[in-house]
């Protein structure tokens, strides 16, 4: 019998609590899956007119996606609110509002990939609410450190729809089964390869990079001998990364002096997830873990994946 998300219950201490939350996020997947494979023919590609809250043009696909896993994470009952990319300020569950955690999520990373039919994701973490039950979650609630981090994951919507997961007891990937309707456990205990893989970073910006980086990256090069890789999603990126080895980037530049990627729901999560399978996450002078957030759309430099490249860029 193949293990299901149900199995997330029997991960330790969090695992109980965080298996409806990620059972959720699962039929959110499904959904934006469904969506995203039949969307040409709805009318639901290109952009929805408006910005999000970095300036970027969002995609009618973003804001469908959003709209999904908000709904999911209320039917879970257990989520007070919702910190998402999509939106400036920290959705409240109003029916839910005394529930004890709070979802920060990427409901559709990369989706400058849809167009040309490229993987995209989605990329969640839960934290515990530390406002009084009482009252209305506030975003003061979201700005934990990735040491506070419960849960977290994400899904790469590619060939096949898998979600990657972990509550603090290793990483887990399951895989859509269209058979029979479930994540089915596919991936068990993922373990960052130590050597081999690949380094993936947008190369165009070197010229731009800050913090004395091209040098570093030189030598990481020259040292490691490794390939190149990179999709422009972060999670197809970061997939083949834990998968395969070697090092994902977004260094700070001279456009994004303090990094493209989002602390709260980009790097935290997949930080927490490279921690978990036995690499290092940097950023600036430090873990992304030990980071402690100064607000929902705060952005850092990252450098996550295997020890010994990411010590050579950000040690
Ligand atoms: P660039 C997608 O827009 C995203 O947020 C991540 O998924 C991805 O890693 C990065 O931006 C790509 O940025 O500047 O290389 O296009």
């Amino acid at each position: 019998m193949p293990q299901t998300l149900n199995s997330i219950a029997h991960q330790g201490a969090n695992g109980p609590a965080m298996m409806p939350i990620i059972q959720g996020v699962g039929r959110a997947a499904a959904e934006i899956s469904y969506l995203l494979r039949g969307a040409v023919f709805r009318g639901a590609l290109g952009a929805a007119g408006g910005e999000n809250v970095q300036g970027e043009q969002q995609q009618k696909l973003d804001v469908l996606s959003d709209e999904i896993f908000l709904d999911e994470m209320r039917s879970t009952g257990f989520v007070c609110a919702v910190g998402s990319e999509e939106q400036e300020e920290l959705q409240v569950i109003e029916e839910y509002a005394h529930a004890d955690y709070l979802v920060l999520v990427d409901p559709l990373d990369g989706s400058s990939n849809l167009d040309i039919d490229g993987p995209v994701g989605t990329i969640f973490s839960v934290v515990r609410r530390r406002s009084a039950p009482d009252g209305a979650p506030v975003e003061a609630d979201t700005l934990q450190s990735g040491r506070e981090v419960l849960a977290a994951g994400y899904v790469l919507y590619g060939p096949a729809t898998m979600l990657v997961c972990s509550v603090g007891e290793g990483v887990h990937g399951f895989t859509w089964n269209p058979n029979s309707a479930r994540f089915e456990l596919s991936h068990p205990d993922m373990r960052i390869p130590e050597q081999g893989g690949y380094y993936s970073v947008n190369e165009a910006n070197a010229d731009k990079w800050l913090d004395g980086l091209a040098e570093k990256f030189a030598r990481m090069k020259r040292e490691t001998g490794l390939g190149m890789r990179y999709v422009g999603s972060m999670v197809a990126d970061m997939h083949r990364t834990l998968l395969k080895g070697g090092v994902f980037l977004y260094p700070a530049d001279e456009k994004n002096p303090n990094g493209k990627l989002r602390l709260l729901y980009e790097a935290i999560p997949m930080g927490f997830l490279v921690e978990q399978a036995g690499g290092r996450a940097m950023s600036r002078g430090g873990s992304v873990l030990d980071i402690v957030p100064e607000g929902l759309h705060q952005r850092v430099p990252v450098y996550l994946g295997a020890a010994r490249a990411v010590d050579m860029l950000a040690g």
